[in-house]
């Protein structure tokens, strides 16, 4: 927060981020957002993330399904760490630095995860080097002692050092032509309740998490003096949050502004509706009291086995929540969560759309 005298009276200037806090507090009264991870890269039937392709640039799976945008899109930056060219679902960091600016002069909401490989265990050049998957990933849980290890006096501390500075680099390129840093939704270390990341529930102690989560935003917002990241902090699905357990590793109210919940219906859906319906009312409850926003950060139903689960299953539970956005995961031809015109699940999703409380890119352009 900037206060600048004028005059006599001190004028406020909120941060970017606190610009996009408005701005989601504005929208949350018409509805709640569609998001989706990697909309304008790739799809079910297409691939655009070969740069100069210019029959792919463009294009997006919901936009041919619904003729608009998603509101929101999602963005990862994992193998940035490394310098690599590519994130770890073959985009070019190229791409991702233009869609990412693109959907944010479009008028859009963008959010950035971060999936980065296992600082302990990576070979340089990872799969290319002979790594097999999850070897050397973030999905490598093969040690206890990772988020230890990158802490001070640990032995990885250095190399993440510099892994943090080239995430600090990239997000630093994320400006507008007149040099404006682009308002981002970032959530790192998600799904910290589970134990399939380095920086899971089993594999740290809850002080090496809050020391993992707090060293990385100290850096980025302190050291290189990022305004423009609203920090998220996105738990997965659990079913089971008491205040106790939640606040065991929650960073806590000065180091968060959204609440997340990543939901995946793995299961069946009685189990996904029961824990889901747990999960937001406990989410919601704890947002409203600590002046928090709410998101389904992450949420899907892997290849849409079950082509009216939107507007049948997620939408109906959604409606009794304050949620600011919804985000599908991503539409690869080998895993997808969203829509797609061949697919039968494209209507169930022009229901949704339909739906007067659901906000695409063109509602929200237009609310101010
Ligand atoms: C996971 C899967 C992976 C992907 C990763 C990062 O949920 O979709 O295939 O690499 O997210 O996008």
């Amino acid at each position: 927060m900037i206060m600048a005298a004028c005059g006599t009276k001190e004028v406020k200037e909120n941060t970017i981020a606190e610009q996009l806090v408005d701005r989601l507090l504005t929208l949350r009264q018409n509805g709640y957002m569609m998001g989706h991870q990697d909309a304008p890269m790739y799809g079910v039937t297409w691939d655009g993330t070969y740069r100069g392709d210019s029959a792919e640039l463009g294009k997006c799976d919901v936009l041919a399904t619904v003729g608009d945008y998603p509101a929101v899109m999602g963005f990862d930056l994992g193998g940035i760490e490394l310098g690599d060219t590519k994130n770890l679902d073959s985009v070019p960091f190229t791409r991702i630095h233009d869609e990412l600016i693109a959907h944010h002069e479009r008028g859009g909401i963008v959010t950035i995860s971060w999936h980065p490989r296992n600082p302990m265990t990576t070979a340089p050049l990872g799969g290319l080097n002979g790594q097999k998957f999850p070897e050397g990933s973030a999905w490598d849980v093969t040690d206890t002692t990772v988020v230890a290890s990158i802490l001070p006096g640990g032995s990885q501390f250095e190399k993440f050092q510099s892994w943090m500075q080239k995430l600090g680099d990239f997000l630093q390129t994320l400006q507008t032509k007149d040099g404006q840093p682009v308002p981002i939704i970032f959530r790192p270390w998600h799904e910290n309740n589970g134990s399939w990341f380095w920086w899971g529930q089993k594999l740290c102690t809850d002080d090496e998490f809050r020391n993992l989560w707090n060293m990385l935003q100290d850096y980025l917002t302190k050291e290189r003096g990022f305004s423009n990241l609203l920090w998220s902090y996105s738990p997965n699905l659990d079913g089971k949050w008491t205040e106790e357990r939640f606040m065991q590793r929650y960073p806590g109210n000065d180091r968060v502004t959204l609440i997340g919940e990543d939901a995946y219906q793995w299961g069946t859906e009685e189990d996904f509706k029961r824990d889901l319906t747990a999960d937001l009312t406990f989410l919601s409850g704890f947002a409203e009291r600590n002046g928090k926003l709410l998101a389904m950060t992450e949420c899907g139903l892997k290849n849409m086995t079950d082509s009216t689960w939107w507007t049948r299953v997620l939408k109906p539970i959604m409606d009794q929540y304050p949620i600011s956005y919804f985000l599908l995961w991503r539409n690869y031809k080998e895993e997808y969560f969203g829509p797609s015109p061949e697919l039968p699940c494209a209507a169930d999703f022009k229901k949704l759309y339909e739906a007067e409380n659901t906000l695409f890119l063109k509602e929200i352009e237009k609310i101010k």
